[in-house]
């Protein structure tokens, strides 16, 4: 049966962004799933009115839709218990929700205000009007004034990340020896900013540099392949 992923799409087709999608993207290929890709651009509500809502990742797995990249993890593990674990157990599971919480409160609103003007560049024209008046509505500020400081965002994320720049000095991954859903929930912020913005987000030499490497290697160099930087 098929699986289908809409996946939010820039300027182009093949650059996907969603550090959401990249989420649902990675925990798929963990599974050993093939999906077929449904590019999808935020002013195209319609075409994923049928899951009741408005945000990508949506995912359509035969005649199921599930949608929110955390909600489809979960689906994934309950539905393909016999393939490679995304959450060893419950704890790994409970521990895993206080990851997302922390990639999504401190560090990917850092890595939002680092690449502001260049994600906004990369935007698909028909998604630029949306884009602002929605970010800016809910920002208070106007994108500009939002991303007029990305060597303090660059700052603020390098201080953010220390908990798992010591995880990964420690073991290869942040699920340890090898990677499960944490690792692509925080690799998925960093997708998000390579696939849009040359930015350097890291020094080099930081742990979490090579930790980007091996995220960027997994499933034959699927994240690396994207159309993105070179970071
Ligand atoms: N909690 C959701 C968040 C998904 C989300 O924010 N998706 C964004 C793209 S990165 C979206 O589709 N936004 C639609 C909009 O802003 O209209 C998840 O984990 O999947």
């Amino acid at each position: 049966m098929t699986v289908r992923l809409y996946e939010l799409a820039g300027d182009a087709d093949d650059r996907l962004f969603s550090p959401y999608c990249w989420r649902a993207r990675l925990a798929l290929a963990h599974k050993g799933i093939a999906h077929e890709t449904i590019p999808w651009r935020f002013t195209e509500k319609d075409a994923i009115a049928f899951s009741g809502q408005g945000m990508v990742p949506v995912l359509q797995d035969g005649a199921r839709e599930v949608h929110d990249s955390w909600a489809i993890a979960l689906y994934l593990e309950e539905t393909y218990p016999d393939r490679p674990a995304l959450f060893e157990g419950p704890q790994a599971r409970a521990l895993a929700y206080t990851l997302k919480t922390w990639v999504e409160r401190s560090v990917q609103p850092q890595i939002f205000r680092a690449i502001m003007p260049d994600l906004y560049a990369h935007l698909h024209a028909r998604d630029q009007a949306y884009f602002r008046e929605s970010r800016e509505k809910r920002f208070g500020m106007t994108l500009e004034q939002f991303g007029a400081d990305p060597r303090g965002a660059i700052t603020a994320l390098r201080t953010a990340l220390d908990p798992a720049r010591l995880a990964v000095a420690a073991e290869p991954f942040l699920c340890g020896a090898a990677p499960a859903f944490a690792d692509y929930m925080l690799f998925g912020a960093f997708q998000w900013a390579r696939v849009m913005s040359p930015a350097q987000l890291l020094e080099p030499g930081d742990p979490l540099c090579a930790w980007r490497e091996r995220m960027l290697d997994l499933y034959g160099g699927l994240a690396r392949k994207a159309r993105g930087y070179p970071v």
